[in-house]
């Protein structure tokens, strides 16, 4: 054997030695439940499921009720249901019903978006994961659909907190397609469709003279975290809302129109860019973005079924009061939606709590839906 030839087959062995470490890594940062590895075994398509809504979004025994319920449905669509949660620090896909019942009431334990997934393993905790920690699950365990009520967003104000959810940038960098109802009106709803998925428009003459500084000062926004926020606030400033780089993801309204959903109610206002109209036209979508190679995500949107939508008027004086109430008491970042969340339920005397569990079943069944159709397409 030549000496090339040897150095090339110790080369090809090395190769392949690390492409098995690396597969190993993943499988063993994951703890997979019996029921997700018969559906993987035998190839029935799985739905991922968020657990923040039930630490965080719900009160017992609701939270545990709308929990099992969610995967019930999934199963009946002919899916298999993967919740993702953290447990003494390993990453569970698939609970068991005494794992659910024991986070539905555990105290304590972490609202995990992407920052906070490795400290909460290292750390051997609990954690719950939002819309952007189960998104890096999702994608680590090949599961292309997930399923939730609301995603994060852009907050009101957020031009000048620059509070805006990491659930986002999570859509923007991973292919999972994910089922929501929208985001909720607590947030700033045409920010938040702006951040994700609107394409650059017109430039006021304050942002051309910004950019013009940033090029002649040869200060790239990306490369120093300062010129970003500047840009960003710049950006956010103007009535039209321009930003330079969306998150390019691909939203659409579910159904028989364009308007973006507002959770509670149907309509926001703002219209989505594109429409699924059935369970079908999402899964081709999602194909297509696979076999395009695009990292990025997709979102459906899905309305309130209307015998469950809120009224309007009544769900905004409780959301106003409610965000009046959390400025009053200093609360920020991510414990904003939880408050929230609880402060509109008690307004409500329950009944922002009654549609949010309507709309997660309606959008389980939604999702499942795709997750079966997408499973029939060439793969
Ligand atoms: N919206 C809801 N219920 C929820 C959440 C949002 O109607 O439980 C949770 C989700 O887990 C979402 C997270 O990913 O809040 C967003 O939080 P933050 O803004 O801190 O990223
Ligand atoms: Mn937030």
């Amino acid at each position: 054997m030549s000496s090339l030839t040897k150095l090339w087959s110790a080369g090809s062995r090395l190769a392949a030695l690390t492409l098995r470490r690396r597969r190993c890594t993943s499988a063993d940062v994951i703890q997979y439940s019996p029921e997700v590895l018969q559906a993987r075994a035998e190839g029935t398509p799985l739905v991922a499921l968020e657990s923040t809504i039930i630490t965080h979004g719900m009160p017992y025994p609701q939270n545990l009720e709308t929990a099992m319920q969610v995967e019930h449905i999934i199963r009946e669509q002919g899916a298999t249901p993967a919740t993702v949660a953290i447990l003494s620090g390993r990453l569970h896909v698939g609970l068991s019903p005494d794992q659910l019942s024991y986070l539905a009431q555990a105290r304590g334990v972490v609202k995990a978006s992407r920052r906070d997934l490795a400290p909460v393993l290292a750390a051997g905790a609990d954690g719950a994961t939002t819309v952007a920690g189960t998104i890096v699950a999702a994608e680590l365990a090949g599961i292309p659909v997930f399923v939730t009520g609301g995603i994060g967003g852009v907050h009101r104000q957020g031009e000048h907190t620059l509070d805006v959810s990491a659930d986002l940038v999570e859509l923007g960098r991973s292919r999972t397609l994910v089922v929501c109802s929208g985001v909720k009106s607590i947030l700033d709803i045409g920010r938040t469709l702006e951040y994700l998925a609107a394409p650059p428009r017109r430039l006021g003459l304050k942002q051309i003279a910004f950019l013009i500084h940033l090029v002649s000062t040869d200060n790239h926004p990306r490369a120093d975290t300062r010129h970003d926020v500047q840009l960003r606030s710049v950006c956010f400033s103007t009535k039209d809302c321009f930003m330079l780089e969306t998150q390019g993801v691909c939203v659409c309204a579910f159904g028989s129109s364009y308007d973006f959903p507002a959770f509670y109610t149907a309509c926001s206002g703002h219209l989505a860019p594109h429409r699924a109209r059935h369970a079908g036209d999402a899964a081709r979508l999602a194909r297509a973005a696979r076999d395009l190679r695009l990292a990025s995500g997709i979102l459906v949107a899905v309305p309130i079924p209307d015998e469950f939508a809120m009224d309007e008027a009544v769900i905004k004086s409780a959301i106003d009061r409610a965000l009046e109430e959390a400025e009053s008491k200093g609360i920020t970042g991510k414990e904003v939606t939880p408050f929230i969340l609880a402060a509109v339920a008690k307004a409500t005397d329950g009944a922002s709590l009654a549609a949010n569990i309507a709309l997660i079943k309606n959008n389980a069944k939604v999702g499942a839906d795709i997750a079966v159709e997408f499973s029939k397409l060439r793969n």
